[in-house]
């Protein structure tokens, strides 16, 4: 096996574009009434305006982007906030397991709050030292290069810190919860 192939999971082939999928439209953004809340089973639910949201600590981190339809992206080099440093703010309580993240439009999707404090897990602004495009989830996207990118939720508005999952858009759809790209987690 090369080295490159090292970097990608089973039955995934590498494209050097960035396809765009998703479902419904691309919403529209004004960074004036944008925020970024954070609610459920914390101990300080937070409300962020897009100024207050640039200024919290930011991280670069170059990852790999695995679709369960079956393209890799390789070395996408995203700038943002890590999730620890969001988890850090808002201070789960002890009863928080999960994570459910909620996007402009319908989009959920939900996570182990222990998968998302990964140091290469990041609410992203930035891709490859441009502005992140309104079309790959700019002004703010999760990353979760560990799970396969529908985990990767564009335009993210809100988190809600939760006991139980809450299962996402495509996870009640016969997609796998848990989406592990390395053991070809597909569907449910
Ligand atoms: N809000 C939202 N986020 C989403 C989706 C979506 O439909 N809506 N699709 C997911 C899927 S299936 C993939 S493969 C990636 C695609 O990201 P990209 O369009 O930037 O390549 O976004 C994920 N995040
Ligand atoms: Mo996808």
């Amino acid at each position: 096996m090369g080295v490159e192939n090292r970097r990608i999971p089973p039955n995934q082939r590498v494209t050097s574009k960035f396809p765009v999928l998703h479902e419904g439209p691309i919403p529209k953004f004004d960074p004036k009434t944008w925020d970024f809340m954070v609610e459920g089973l914390v101990e300080n639910p937070v409300r962020l305006t897009y100024e207050e949201f640039l200024k919290l600590p930011k991280t670069v981190s170059i990852s790999n982007f695995h679709c369960v339809t079956g393209w890799s992206k390789l070395d996408n080099k995203w700038k943002g906030v890590v999730f620890k440093t969001i988890s850090d703010l808002v201070k789960p309580l002890k009863e928080a397991k999960y994570v459910t993240v909620i996007a402009e439009g319908d989009y959920t999707t939900s996570l182990l709050l222990e998968d998302l404090l990964e140091d290469d897990v990041l609410l992203a602004y930035r891709l490859d030292d441009k502005p992140l495009e309104p079309k790959h989830g700019g002004p703010l996207r999760l990353v979760v290069p560990k799970k396969y990118a529908y985990k990767s939720a564009k335009w993210v508005r809100k988190l809600r810190f939760t006991r139980e999952q809450e299962l996402g858009y495509w996870e009640t759809r016969g997609y796998s919860n848990t989406a592990d790209p390395w053991k070809e987690e597909r569907y449910a």
